[in-house]
């Protein structure tokens, strides 16, 4: 994995409130990265404005790092937090939320973008509310958003991640209303981005920052169905970045491989066979067609020049 981006790499002080069956699982997650000479890993979270991005930093890091308002957005430019433990370096990357009235805030995503230049990215946490709206037109206009900004390959990093997971919904159960939001928006991400159904697979997990959020006979944090949702979080992460896709390595090049420059790119070949046959090739057939009827000339002038009088 990358390098630690930080400067301040802070202890990680806040690992020591966590339960202890929390620090324990969290422990032997860690222990797995370190035993694949993984020193760091540093995640990105995009996604709307108040769905929860700055609280999930305090919930991971078990204290109170970055901001968070109910009313106003806090965050408004990339920010970086750190937290080591062990030789075990965490960046997080907070952002501004992505949409603004009624669109895709496209300088939000600009500022994003220009921050992220020189960083290396080994996972991306896609924050939605589980409660949140059905899947709308911003929802796809935000998936292309991305996919065109960063390189639809950023999907291949992602991990959704549905906030305000203590819901009791009452028409359906639990799981099925969880199985059908994330279907909802995983085939959402597969479509917008142009994906087929078989290259790619976003997984998704569930938490609850609210500090109502049930707890076991632990302290542990749970779902509503009685699983503890912070070292689940912790093993997506570790198995994206155990998995097979390599980092993104944001530099100015991977800015220029949005979708609309992929476009181009493969326009490309086709504007200059079409300007080969319909420009270069009729006008080099003018000029040597030009050539041939002034030599033509040159040479019937030189023959009537040549000829002799007969006077
Ligand atoms: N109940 C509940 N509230 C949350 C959760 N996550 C965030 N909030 C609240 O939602 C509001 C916006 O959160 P914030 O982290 O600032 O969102 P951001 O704009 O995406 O960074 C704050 O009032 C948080 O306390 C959650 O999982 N459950
Ligand atoms: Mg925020």
């Amino acid at each position: 994995m990358a390098m630690a981006q930080s400067d301040s790499q802070e202890d990680w002080t806040g690992f020591h409130y966590l339960p202890a069956p929390t620090q324990t699982a969290l422990h032997g997650l860690l222990g797995k990265l370190h035993n694949q000479n993984v020193g760091n890993m540093t995640i990105l979270l995009l996604g709307r404005g108040g769905v929860g991005k700055s609280s999930i930093i305090n919930s991971l890091f078990g204290e109170r790092v970055a901001a968070v308002s109910a009313f106003q957005s806090e965050t408004l430019r990339p920010c970086l937090y750190s937290r080591s433990k062990d030789g075990f370096t965490i960046n997080i990357i907070d952002t501004p939320g992505l949409t603004g009235a009624g669109g895709v805030d496209e300088e939000a995503l600009a500022i994003i973008r220009r921050y992220l230049v020189g960083k290396t990215i080994d996972a991306v946490l896609y924050v939605e509310r589980l409660d949140g709206p059905r899947e709308d037109q911003l929802h796809k206009k935000l998936i292309r958003a991305i996919s065109q900004a960063f390189g639809r390959q950023v999907w291949h990093l992602v991990i959704i991640l549905f906030t305000h997971a203590q819901i009791h919904p009452e028409d359906v159960s639990y799981p099925s209303f969880v199985s059908t939001r994330s279907a909802a928006l995983q085939s959402a991400i597969l479509k917008e981005a142009c994906f087929k159904r078989t290259n790619i697979n976003v997984p998704f997990v569930l938490v609850e920052n609210g500090s109502c959020c049930r707890v076991n006979a632990d302290h542990e944090k749970i779902l509503p169905d009685g699983r503890v949702w912070l070292p689940l979080l912790f093993e997506a992460l570790v198995e994206l970045i155990s998995g097979p896709n390599e980092s993104m390595v944001v530099d100015e090049k991977l800015l220029g491989t949005g979708e609309g420059k992929q476009l181009g790119n493969i326009w490309m070949p086709i504007a200059l066979l079409a300007q080969f046959f319909f420009i270069w090739r009729p006008i080099r057939k003018a000029i040597e067609r030009d050539l041939s009827e002034e030599t033509q000339q040159l040479f019937s002038r030189g023959l009537q020049a040549g000829q002799p009088h007969r006077d």
